[in-house]
């Protein structure tokens, strides 16, 4: 029975030490709570070869993987730590209280410091020690005592074998679950309370000097299933290192430009909605989207040139990169040779709305042209003008390229699956946001002619274009390959190259099959 309970009293005690550690890190920052901040320092550490591999495996699951992981990994250390404290406490106990000093190991080492970060995996360690040892002890056997019957002396003393109390035992148990679900309950509640949510919504967005008219009918090719030209909010890939997504109310929010600069800046988020606002049509990117894959998207910004900014503090001649800092510590840089060309922008609403917080809640950067990941810094607090040699930022240190301008390229999106044959249409997505936009898009079937196709509105350079094509599709396999052309003629390449270091080529080839 004991090599059962013992176990189960272990994990039981990390519960209630996490739960509380959670709670406590709901003031002190969800980001440092106890499983939470492991999971972010484990993602960070690996290299980047294993980074890669997580990411093309698990996706954007990665951070739940992780997750996962660490929890598994708690839960397997506490059942193993509740068995031996039966026979050695201390060693059960260090063992709850260890695991919370690598929470606060974790802590320690994230890239923002704050005094108090590894306090919610302290509280956790030391919970889930006392509980762990209150559980034992209570569950230990009574010792033995003596009865010796008062109504006959002379006969023998009767010895009452010792028993574990159990009704105590069971109410201890019965407590620390009622308390652990309190607190997880609790910690569940507040977070969502969290300020951010409620300061995003009572956000009013200034409107641009210049509104654009609305999104023409012309942009969306006439194909059913392509899709939207705006990719919706809640449709928006997702891509950051945010185990917890960063909490900033529109009033706490700040940023500072510095560093090699005449002299610093720093606006408050006030300041920023009064400076002159643009809207832009602008598709973003990740440099990890495989050829054909969806880590892209297209919005409307809404946000102020960041440029007037830049020369209000006045860029040394001697900086070459902006080292952009999200308040979670994640760095961008931001190559400034080329810069003023593409019209870089602090990003305040997406798609009419205010931005979505795990969108970069209050601000973004957004820089047309340029892969995300030296580019789109969001929840950005801090812009150093500095230099590649001296910061090199978080993914540079990981075998990325400092500069990393999105390739043409192009996608195919209909049809999915089997069609019937006869009369088709083949459709897709083309971009050129560092090539003057889309001038042509080729189809290539079965190998033969590259043949034009057709092409909805250009809306923006910097945007993507939809392309369509009718096909008389005969029963069969049959591979549909498509390149995009750009504003200066130049032919989206067909090498194939992976990911790494600044971007994916080749062309989407897509077997349909027709019956
Ligand atoms: N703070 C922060 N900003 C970030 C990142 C990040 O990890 N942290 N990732 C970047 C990357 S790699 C990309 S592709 C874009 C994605 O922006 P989205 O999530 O709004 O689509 O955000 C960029 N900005
Ligand atoms: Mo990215």
């Amino acid at each position: 029975m004991r090599r059962l309970v013992d176990p189960l009293l272990g994990v039981l005690a990390a519960w209630a030490g996490i739960a509380v550690g959670s709670l406590v890190a709901v003031w002190l920052g969800p980001a440092y709570a106890p499983v939470e901040v492991v999971a972010s320092t484990a993602i960070d550490i690996p290299p980047a070869p294993v980074k890669e591999w997580a990411t093309s495996t698990f996706g954007t699951a990665t951070k739940s993987v992780v997750v996962a992981i660490v929890v598994i990994a708690v839960v397997a250390i506490a059942a193993w730590a509740g068995s031996v404290a039966r026979q050695r406490l201390a060693t059960g106990v260090w063992a709850m209280f260890i695991l919370g000093l690598i929470g606060a190991t974790a802590a320690l080492v994230r890239p923002v410091d704050s005094a108090l970060a590894p306090a919610p995996s302290i509280v956790a360690g030391l919970v889930a020690a006392a509980v762990l040892a209150g559980l034992i002890l209570l569950s230990e056997p009574r010792a033995p005592t003596v009865v010796i019957p008062v109504d006959d002396l002379d006969a023998p003393p009767v010895v009452v074998e010792p028993t574990v109390d159990r009704r105590n035992f069971l109410l201890g148990v019965g407590g620390v679950i009622v308390l652990a679900a309190a607190a997880t309950a609790s910690a569940r509640w507040l977070g969502s309370q969290a300020s951010a949510v409620a300061s995003r919504l009572s956000a009013v967005l200034p409107t641009a000097a210049q509104p654009l008219p609305p999104v023409p009918a012309g942009v969306q090719a006439p194909v059913a299933g392509m899709p939207p030209f705006i990719t919706p909010n809640s449709d928006f890939y997702r891509i950051d290192t945010a185990v917890v997504v960063p909490q900033v109310q529109s009033q706490d929010w700040t940023l500072t430009i510095d560093g090699l600069v005449g002299s610093p800046v720093t606006i408050t988020y006030d300041e920023l909605l009064s400076m002159p606002m643009v809207e832009r049509d602008v598709t973003i990117m990740c440099v990890s989207n495989p050829v054909g894959g969806d880590y892209i998207g297209n919005a409307r910004w809404l946000g102020t040139p960041l440029m007037p900014l830049l020369e209000r503090a006045g860029i040394d001649a001697g900086a070459d990169q902006l080292l952009s800092t999200s308040v979670d510590g994640w760095t961008c840089s931001t190559p400034i040779e080329g810069l003023a060309d593409r019209e870089p922008l602090l990003v305040i609403g997406m798609n009419g709305e205010a931005l979505p917080i795990e969108h970069g809640f209050p601000v973004r950067m957004v820089i047309p042209g340029l892969y995300g990941f030296i580019s789109a810094t969001k929840w950005v607090t801090r812009i150093e003008a500095t230099t590649y040699a001296a910061q090199p930022a978080y993914w540079t240190v990981r075998g990325w390229a400092t500069d990393a301008p999105v390739l043409t390229s192009s996608r195919i999106d209909v049809p999915g699956g089997e069609i019937a044959a006869g009369a088709v249409q083949l459709g897709g997505l083309a971009w050129a946001m560092d090539g003057d936009g889309v001038s042509a898009v080729e189809v290539q079937i079965d190998g033969g002619e590259w043949q034009s196709a057709q092409l909805a509105e250009q809306l923006s350079p910097v945007a993507w274009r939809q392309w369509w094509m009718d096909w008389d599709a005969s029963p069969g396999e049959h591979t549909v390959a498509v390149r995009a052309v750009n504003g200066r003629g130049e032919v989206q390449t067909g090498d194939i190259r992976d990911v790494i270091p600044d971007g994916a080529t080749g062309y989407d080839i897509r077997t349909v099959t027709v019956v």
